[in-house]
Parts: structure tokens; C-alpha cells; sequence
């Protein structure tokens, strides 16, 4: 069923302006040519292999013995190579490339992905292996520091033990193996974490990193509620170092967890949610401005953390804008997951769950009650059970803003006065993740940024980017701790560091 229309490019009307619409884009956030990809990928064939079935939860008492044999292997892991390591990642990342129709199938049945989504993720991950490979081999040898004279000091880099990765669903491949390859070239062993709802993506690569050379002890497929099986593994006495991405709230949670457990004193990466604003002045043109707002709202359904949420629009184009946004939006096209799985046209997939859909169903509710309908995208009858349509609210503040919607919502409030007090009243929201910034005047992006208190800001374009090793991606306060994946610095904080200092005067030195 899933091959029987071939890829077609998407037919559309004429927009009101000269948009791009996710299908018809040329290039995507992940920086990924869609138009050669379609080249590339005429026809998904794999997609008509049926989903494998899905790894078995792994019991409390299993996690936690994960955990010890993990610890039993770190030594020889880390032991291994540098060299052998990165070629681990190097032949992975091969391997995932030659395997793009197989996994943007996967994607799509089990995550809910658009092709476009699919394709730009597996390419994510792709890049993930390749980059850490390279970053590993540069940055992770011994090197010698100056010392005075009669001493050599060597600072050297090591695995920490066993490092516990956690991710969410919503880029159930990118992230986690992002977390995993970074972990292990690092020298960790890792106990990996999938989300409850995307257990058959990570499984697969968990296999592909295996076929690729990786020791079978070296990692470890942990699966089942975060809860339990989560909190089993933060908890354990043999855990080095936690890798977090997901909600602020379990975040909290893994903190509490890790303050309450005995053992070692342990970092936390924890990349976290957003409540993501995009500031747009009167000089600002509306054409981008729409572009970036339907782009950055509305793909992925909304399910990423990077997403527009709060559109703040001077008053003097705020009308302008909204006319637009409602005729660009009234042009997004809702698709089931198996014209998803096969169709570049199709712009927004489902929601990834019931629970989802009816979360994000009594916000909106209580957002018609609340604020203002801006407009909202045609959804075909049968896709209501699980689509929610793009939509847009306009309230009368940022202090009406509540917690991450985590869909196809978009916010707006209309300002006036000094910019500098609107970046306050974001800042002041707690988040830090992405700011997208209209204007042409001079400098002015450039002030605003410096005031942000932002992990990713985005100018005059759409604010989803983030390519790796070119938009090192993370935030701040509630939205997380840094380090940046996919950024120079990222390995380190996997890394312990000893310095060994050694008198060369004394005999034999
Ligand atoms: O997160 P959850 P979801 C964020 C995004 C949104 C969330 C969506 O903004 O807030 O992720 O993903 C496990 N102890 N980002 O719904 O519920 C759980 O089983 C240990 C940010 O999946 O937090 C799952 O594997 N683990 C982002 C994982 O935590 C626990 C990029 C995440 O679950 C646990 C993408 C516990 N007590 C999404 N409870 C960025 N900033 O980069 C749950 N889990």
C-alpha cells in the first residue's frame, strides 16, 4: 500500500506571496538539499517492509545489572584506540547513509515523520557520527602542557565509566545517537535509554553501531518507563555521567534523583524545552517574516524543542503579517503517516501519541476560550483522531504565556516601545533555548542577541536550524546545561581529565 503512488512533486496554488512550504523547499533546517534527496530517494522501496517488532522493556533488576557489566567493560573500551574508536563512528555513519530509505521508513511509521523530516534527521545523525569522529581524533589525545624545567606535564582525557543517555521521541534517531556516539568515542561505556514510544529506531541503531565494530559490551539497549526503568539507571551507583534531552520537568526529576542516590558526584547534560519567541520590528519584511514563522511553527507538527511559540510582532506590521500567516497557513497540508512515509507534499504529520493529542487538544481548547483565533489549517475529517492543525492564538501579553506546548501552536502578542524591554519580558519567561530576530537595522539583531539570554538566536530566517558543527544546538536556564551538541566542546563533559606530572630530572625520568 505504502508504494502505490510514486513520489510527486508538490501541486500547489499559488500562494499569496513567494513562500516556501516545507515540501517545496529547496533546502531544509538540517541544511539538507530536499531536492537532490528526492533525486536520490525516487522510491522509499524498504518502506514496504513491515516494522519490526519492538525490543522488550527491560526489567528494574535488568537495568540495574546492565549497569554493573557495563562498568566491567568500561576499562577495556577505553582501553581501545582512539583511532579504532572514531572508525567505529566513521563506518557507522556509512552504514546509516546506505540505509536512508530503510530508517526514513522506520521513521515514519514508528515516529510519525514527514519524508522531508525523515530524511533531514537520518542525515542529522549521519553528520553526528562523522562530527564526533573527527572532534574525538583532534581534541581527545594526551597533549603536553609547559611546565618548568625537570618536569613533563601530560594532560590526558578518558572515559568517565558509564555514562546513562536518555532521550525523547521526537527525533528518536538524531538524538539519541548523537548522545550514544558521543558517550562512546569519548570511552564510556553507555547504558542507552530510548523513549517508551520510538524503542524500533534506536534498536536498529544499536545494531548498525554493533555491525559496525562496536563491542556488543560496550552498549547496552535499556527500554521502558522512564520512571523506572529510567530512574533505575540515574540512580545506580555505577552511573558516571547523565545525558539527558527531553522535558525541564524530568530533567528536575533526574537532578533530585541524582542528588538523592548514593554514589558519585556526576554532571548531567540535560538539554531541555523552550518557550521560543521570534521578535519581529517594523522594518522587518513580511515575506521572510512569514516564510520563517510557517517554517518555524508548524514543521514536525510543532514537536520540536527549537519551535516557534510566541510570536511577538511590532504593531505596525502586525496586521500585514497575521493576513499573511492565516493565507500561508490555509495552504499547509495535513497528511496521514502513510502518505507521510512516501510523499514530499505532505507538510504536517501527526502527533506522536493519544496522550499528545489530548493534551494538546484541552490547551487549545482553553486557548479559544482565552485568546483570540487567528487562524487554523484545514485538517481532512479522518485525520482528527490524530493530527492537531496548525493554529494560531493572539493574547494580550507574554505573561499569559504558560508552559512548552508541545505541537502545532503558535502564540502571538503585538508590542510597541523599546525592544530591549520586550527581550526582558522573554528572558523573563525562564527559558533560553532559540530567538528568531526580524529587522534590518543595523546592529540591532546584534543588541538583541547580546541581551538574550538564548542558546541559539536566529536572524532574519527561520529559527529550527541546526546543523551540526554550524549551529552547535543547546540552551539555558530551564531549557538546559550545555554543553552544545553538535558544538567543539561537547566531548569534553563526557571526558574525566588527569594531569600527570612527571620529574624528568630524577633518574630514569
Ligand atoms: O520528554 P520526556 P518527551 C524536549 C521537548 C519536550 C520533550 C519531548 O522540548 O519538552 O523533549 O520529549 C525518560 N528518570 N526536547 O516527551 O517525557 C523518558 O522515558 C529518568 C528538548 O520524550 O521528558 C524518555 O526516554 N528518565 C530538546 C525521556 O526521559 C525518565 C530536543 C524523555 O521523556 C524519567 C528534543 C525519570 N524520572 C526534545 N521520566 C533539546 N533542547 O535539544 C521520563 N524519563
Amino acid at each position: 500500500m505504502l508504494l502505490a503512488s510514486p513520489l510527486r512533486a508538490p501541486s500547489r496554488s499559488v500562494l499569496p506571496m513567494p513562500l516556501q512550504l516545507f515540501g517545496a523547499a529547496r533546502a531544509n533546517s538540517k541544511g539538507v538539499d530536499l531536492a537532490a534527496e528526492r533525486e536520490r530517494l525516487p522510491l522509499l522501496a524498504s518502506l514496504a517492509v513491515p516494522m519490526p517488532a519492538a525490543p522488550n522493556d527491560t526489567s528494574v533488576a535488568g537495568a540495574a545489572a546492565a549497569m554493573d557489566a557495563l562498568h566491567a567493560a568500561q576499562r577495556g573500551w577505553n582501553a581501545t584506540p582512539l583511532t579504532e574508536r572514531c572508525a567505529v563512528l566513521l563506518r557507522a555513519a556509512d552504514a546509516l547513509e546506505r540505509r536512508t530509505s530503510e530508517f526514513a521508513g522506520l521513521l515514519a511509521q514508528e515516529g510519525g515523520k514527514t519524508l522531508g523530516d525523515a530524511v533531514a534527521e537520518i542525515r542529522e545523525a549521519v553528520d553526528f557520527c562523522r562530527y564526533y569522529a573527527e572532534q574525538a581524533a583532534a581534541r581527545l589525545a594526551p597533549q603536553t602542557l609547559p611546565g618548568p624545567t625537570g618536569e613533563r606535564n601530560e594532560l590526558r582525557l578518558h572515559g568517565r565509566g558509564v555514562f546513562v543517555c536518555i532521550s525523547p521521541w521526537n527525533f528518536p534517531l538524531a538524538i539519541f545517537a548523537g548522545q550514544v556516539v558521543a558517550a562512546l568515542v569519548a570511552g564510556n561505556t553507555v547504558a542507552a535509554k530510548p523513549a517508551e514510544q520510538t524503542p524500533r529506531v534506536a534498536q536498529r541503531f544499536v545494531e548498525l553501531l554493533h555491525d559496525a565494530g562496536l563491542p556488543r559490551a560496550a552498549l547496552a539497549l535499556v527500554c521502558g518507563p522512564g520512571e523506572t526503568v529510567g530512574a533505575t539507571l540515574v540512580a545506580h551507583r555505577r552511573r558516571a555521567g547523565v545525558c539527558f534531552t527531553g522535558s525541564t520537568q524530568v530533567a528536575k526529576a533526574i537532578n533530585r534523583t541524582l542528588a538523592q542516590s548514593a554514589g558519585p558526584i556526576v554532571p548531567l547534560i540535560a538539554e531541555t524545552g523552550g518557550l521560543n519567541a521570534m521578535l519581529v520590528d517594523s522594518s522587518a519584511l513580511p515575506e521572510q517574516v512569514v516564510d520563517a514563522v510557517v517554517q518555524s511553527a508548524f514543521r514536525s507538527a510543532g514537536q520540536r524543542c527549537s519551535a516557534l511559540r510566541l510570536l511577538c510582532l511590532h504593531e505596525s506590521v502586525a496586521d500585514k503579517v497575521l493576513e499573511m500567516v492565516a493565507g500561508a497557513m490555509a495552504e499547509l497540508v495535513c497528511g496521514d503517516p502513510a502518505e507521510a512515509a512516501q510523499s514530499w507534499a505532505v507538510d504536517v504529520g501527526p502527533v506522536i501519541d493519544a496522550e499528545a493529542h489530548a493534551a494538546l487538544s484541552r490547551n487549545i481548547a482553553r486557548l479559544e476560550r482565552e485568546a483570540r483565533l487567528i487562524a487554523r489549517t484545514p485538517l481532512p475529517e479522518r485525520l482528527a483522531g490524530t493530527h492537531i492543525a496548525p493554529v494560531a492564538f493572539e493574547l494580550k501579553s507574554i505573561g499569559e504565556m504558560r508552559e512548552e506546548l508541545f505541537g502545532p501552536v503558535l502564540h502571538v502578542v503585538r508590542w510597541r516601545g523599546a525592544v530591549d524591554a520586550l527581550v526582558d519580558e522573554v528572558n523573563a519567561l525562564g527559558y533560553g533555548l532559540t530567538l528568531g530576530v526580524h529587522t534590518r537595522i543595523d546592529d540591532r539583531a546584534m543588541r538583541i542577541a547580546e541581551r538574550a539570554r538564548v542558546g541559539n538566536v536566529y536572524v532574519n530566517r527561520n529559527m529550527i536550524g541546526a546543523v551540526v558543527g554550524v549551529q552547535p544546538f543547546g540552551g539555558e536556564g530551564l531549557s538546559g546545561t550545555g554543553p552544545k551538541a553538535g558544538g567543539p566542546h561537547y566531548l569534553y563533559r563526557f571526558c574525566g581529565e588527569q594531569t600527570v606530572t612527571v620529574n624528568t630530572a630524577a633518574a630514569g625520568g
